[in-house]
């Protein structure tokens, strides 16, 4: 089974950020999750545009830009000047006033649209949305931090996104407390990506690359 495995770049070590880069790559990292916080929209500040810009350059891999900002709208371009075509960035649709004009930029800019849906969020909310992005980034925690406790009610959500990803043609993606249990549990149920922080990659004795084996190894 072909799932995608993201690093969450926010739990990584800033003191080489280039080694880091290398390591997950060599490890075989499909991806790059990059959290950009304003301080407003969540209770935190990240990532920065230039941790961002840094990491565009010095890695191969795609980038998947995580803006919980508010109204993303009014600087966006900011962002997608910087990014490569095929990258992909999400919003989260109430940090936005017209979240689809938005997420049209981020297409005509020839990136992958997104979004964020967070675990207090209902799916009514951001149905016609749905059928605009490519990917679907459901928060498994409350936005802001990284090693937070997984929250149950979020399980029912997916399984009803699960039910309607075809037709409306997106993929799931998790981010938050993502375990190997979820990997095993979500994966053969259809979730596409896993977001991998402190849970599961970051801050253990093992390198990314066992990590990322023993992740792939996973029995479904
Ligand atoms: C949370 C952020 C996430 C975290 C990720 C960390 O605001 O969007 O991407 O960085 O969840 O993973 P973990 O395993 O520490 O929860
Ligand atoms: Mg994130």
């Amino acid at each position: 089974m072909d799932i995608e495995l993201t690093a969450s770049m926010m739990c990584a070590n800033y003191g080489n950020l280039e080694k880091e880069v290398r390591d997950l790559e060599e490890g075989g990292i499909d991806s790059f999750h990059i959290d950009i916080m304003d301080g407003r929209y969540v209770p935190n500040f990240a990532m920065s545009l230039n941790d961002m810009r840094y990491i565009a350059q010095a890695a191969e891999k795609p980038l998947d830009v995580h803006l919980m900002i508010e109204h993303p709208n009014n600087n966006i371009h900011i962002f997608l000047d910087k990014l490569r075509q095929g990258d992909t960035v999400y919003i989260h649709p109430e940090a936005e006033y017209h979240p689809s004009t938005t997420l049209q930029k981020i297409i005509n800019a020839g990136m992958t649209p997104g979004i964020a849906i967070n675990p207090g969020t209902s799916i009514e909310t951001v149905m016609e949305m749905l059928v605009i992005v490519k990917k679907v980034l459901v928060m498994s925690v409350n936005p802001g931090n990284a090693g937070q406790m997984y929250l149950p009610y979020v399980g029912k959500k997916i399984t009803r996104l699960l039910a309607i990803k075809d037709e409306m043609h997106f993929e799931i993606y998790w981010d938050g407390a993502c375990s190997a249990d979820k990997i095993r549990q979500y994966a053969p149920r259809g979730v596409k990506g896993f977001v991998l922080g402190t849970t599961l990659l970051f801050g253990k004795d093992a390198s990314y690359g066992e990590t990322l084996k023993d992740i792939r190894k996973l029995k479904f």
